[in-house]
């Protein structure tokens, strides 16, 4: 079998962020994906492909048999209409501009798309909806990403039931969630509290999480980066 060719979005750095570098380099910038994705996918059978931002997204996506759409910084809140708040990380248009286009082409093109934390939350923007700007309840960032930090509730008769049966344990590294729900997106895990930390298309092949697998002491044997890389095999 071929292993399905698996895009991994990232984030920019320039050389002054980084530790030791030449002063020569410091405004050349530096594309960066966290390994732990990437590890991820190759456990689950594809070979994952880093996007750089400069990249057409209608060329990578059409190469691509999937696509992994990661964490980092907040979304731009005006990309859902509202005020950037207190909270809040200054706006990033290059890496907005180029996953909300990457989607889009996935989209159109029925290319079967993973979504993880800001992934998630990118996926509900571009589908219309909105965001609360500051969750801190949801934070755990001073422990390590591989502590379960709450229980999530998975809706019957969805992928990530599926995959995971009626609960799951989860961490939690995220500072914003899902306010209003984009058109055609179902809600499919909950938490106790009332957050929604999954979703799913009603009709595409596009299923994403607020926490982060790919951090989870199970990352290489977490069903989900199998479900990715099956359908993008399958299509
Ligand atoms: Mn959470």
């Amino acid at each position: 079998m071929v292993r399905p060719l698996i895009g991994l979005t990232g984030g920019r750095l320039y050389g002054r962020d980084i530790v030791g570098n030449l002063d020569v380099l410091g405004d050349s910038p530096v594309d960066i994906f966290y390994a732990d994705y990437s590890r991820a996918v190759i456990a689950a059978g594809g070979i994952p492909v880093f996007l750089p931002l400069e990249l057409d997204p209608r060329d990578a996506v059409d190469k691509l048999d999937g696509l992994l759409l990661t964490g980092g910084d907040d979304i731009a809140p005006g990309r859902y209409g509202a005020e950037l708040g207190d909270h809040t990380q200054l706006p990033e248009p290059t890496r907005d501009d180029y996953e909300l286009a990457l989607l889009s082409r996935a989209a159109a093109q029925k290319v079967p798309t993973l979504g993880i934390c800001r992934g998630l939350q990118l996926v509900n923007v571009h589908a219309g909806g909105t965001l609360h700007q500051h969750v801190p309840e949801h934070a755990f960032i001073e422990q390590p990403g591989t502590v379960e930090q709450h229980v999530v509730t998975l809706e019957a008769g969805s992928v990530l039931s599926d995959l995971y049966g009626a609960t799951k344990p989860v961490n939690s590294l995220h500072h914003q969630s899902v306010a209003t729900v984009g058109a055609d997106l179902q809600v499919t895990a909950t938490t106790e509290d009332g957050g929604v930390e999954g979703v799913e298309h009603r009709e595409l092949p596009i299923v994403a999480v607020q926490w982060h697998p790919e951090m989870l002491t199970t990352a290489a044997t977490d069903p989900i980066f199998r479900w990715l890389v099956d359908c993008a095999g399958a299509n």
